[in-house]
């Protein structure tokens, strides 16, 4: 049976080892992936770390796909790309080389064991909020409104977007 594509947004993060490089390879894995499309990509973030604060800061972006995997598919499918980029789990908010989340599924609620959608702390982050803002701003947060709005009332005094280097 043919399912028909929804529009997901997946975080990127890293802050250790080559960060940059690790959120541009997790793009380029993004795009690789089957079922997949990736349509939008945000510009790259230097973000203080939110958290567990004794640690690098971090490169963070956001990337729009259209994918026929349903959202538990997907997660390990971006799992298995946090592997295959070394991430190893110490500790939670411990410093990664790569980190996935899946931010909004479509309009779609989830709440299962290891996944929930939204993402439960997406709308007081704004290494999240804020490269989301930049790709999707009408986008609906379901039940709680839109991106624009919503990433506008946060502190994003952390949060520097990468000047890209001239060609
Ligand atoms: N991720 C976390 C915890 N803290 N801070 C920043 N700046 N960026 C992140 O991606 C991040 C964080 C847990 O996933
Ligand atoms: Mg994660
Ligand atoms: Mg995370």
């Amino acid at each position: 049976m043919a399912t028909r594509p929804e529009r997901a947004f997946v975080a990127l993060g890293a802050n250790i080892g080559d960060p940059q490089r690790q959120v541009e390879a997790g793009f380029a894995a993004l795009a690789a992936l089957p079922c997949t499309r990736l349509l939008l990509r945000s510009s790259l973030y230097r973000t203080a770390p939110v958290g567990y604060l004794n640690q690098p800061d971090f490169i963070n972006a956001m990337a729009g796909i259209e994918t026929t995997l349903a959202p538990q598919a997907l997660l390990e499918a971006l799992l298995d790309i946090e592997r295959a980029h070394g991430r190893v789990r110490e500790f939670p908010n411990a410093p990664r080389t790569l980190d996935l989340d899946i931010a909004l599924y479509g309009d779609r609620l989830v709440h299962a064991p290891g996944l929930t959608i939204p993402h439960p702390r997406m709308l007081e982050r704004a290494f999240v909020m804020v490269p989301l803002a930049e790709i999707a701003p009408e986008v609906e947060v379901p039940g709680q409104g839109r991106v624009r709005e919503l990433a506008a009332r946060l502190d994003a005094a952390g949060v520097a977007e990468l000047r890209r280097m001239p060609a």
